[in-house]
């Protein structure tokens, strides 16, 4: 169990994660769900491999999180990515689903909230995702466990927006009720995911890490325990018009009622109808947008270490 600077024992820190905590080097936490339910196989391996690489290219230090046979493993190595890829038996392990996986020694994939939470514990401040869950358009009521857990745990998480699968207006409004300050990294707008604008408003516009650094320290200082969603536009060459991805979220949504699907399912679900339903193209921005967040995460891990 936990004891004074130790983690409980189901934790698994590698070697070079546990010297980058020591020495307070930049490191950026990744999550798992994007690659065991998120992108099909074998985009999803190389894309793991790849937000990797672009963060050690940017001098910081990748931390991917899974559940592997009951651990919480913070820093992975290629051969651990691997079987996570090949997604079959793989769980979805949001925050309430660690404590099941872990005492039933399950393999898993964490969400955005379970990443946060495993990220926060182990100390590390970045994460980069592709899109956060959110307040659900359907069915009734369907609220993504990764807004209460932005809401408690004081970290940058940058991602591209949220898919408009979800009701975007309903879920900044969440964020603004429990102290989540979104910021538009060189836009004024909260973008959603596939295209650069969403025609809702951030909380405010920067321009640099180096502002997102100051705010998050501002944010905290505040005594404040809330994250900082920091909203990065997918690369203009491979944004797709909102009008043409409406189409296959409507659609999506359609099925996903007439089929009945319920809970966990539900994201993953449309996930995958939204891409089938557009095709590659959409494949192509999702990986285009987890790489260029990536490289915005080792950016602001550098800021935020400095000084
Ligand atoms: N949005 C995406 N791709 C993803 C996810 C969301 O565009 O892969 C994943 C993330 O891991 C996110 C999770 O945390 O889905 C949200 O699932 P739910 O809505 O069931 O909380
Ligand atoms: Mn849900």
């Amino acid at each position: 169990m936990m004891s004074n600077n130790s983690l409980p024992t189901f934790y698994r820190l590698s070697a070079e994660i546990r010297r980058a905590l020591e020495l307070n080097l930049p490191l950026v936490a990744l999550e798992s769900t994007v690659i065991t339910h998120g992108l099909p196989y074998p985009d999803n391996l190389a894309l793991a491999l790849d937000m990797e690489n672009e963060i050690r290219q940017r001098q910081a230090i990748p931390a991917t999180i899974a559940v592997l046979d009951g651990f919480i493993h913070v820093g992975l190595q290629p051969e651990q990515i691997e079987p996570l890829a090949h997604g079959q038996g793989m769980y979805k392990i949001s925050t309430r689903d660690f404590a099941p996986a872990i005492s039933k020694g399950r393999s898993g994939g964490t969400t955005v909230a379970g990443t946060m939470l495993a990220a926060h514990t182990a100390g590390i401040r970045v994460f980069a995702t592709g899109g956060i869950g959110g307040v659900h358009r359907q069915p009734s009521y369907d609220v993504s466990a990764d807004l209460p857990q932005l809401a408690r745990t004081p970290m940058i998480v940058v991602c591209a927006g949220a898919k408009a699968i979800l009701d975007l207006p309903a879920t900044l409004e969440y964020l603004e009720t429990y102290a989540v300050p979104v910021v538009g990294y060189q836009t004024d707008e909260f973008p959603a995911f596939y295209s650069r604008e969403s025609g809702l408003k951030a909380s405010l516009r920067l321009d640099s890490p180096e502002e997102i650094a100051v705010l998050a320290k501002n944010h905290w200082a505040l005594g404040m325990s809330s994250a900082i969603l920091v909203a990065a536009p997918l690369p203009e060459d491979v944004a797709l018009p909102a009008a043409s991805v409406a189409g296959a979220i409507e659609q999506a949504l359609q099925e996903c009622e007439e089929k009945q699907v319920r809970g966990q399912q539900v994201t993953p679900f449309l996930l995958q109808r939204v891409t089938e339903l557009t095709g590659g193209a959409s494949l192509r921005a999702n990986l285009d947008l987890l790489k260029n967040n990536a490289r915005l995460g080792a950016d602001i891990a550098r800021a935020l270490v400095q000084d």
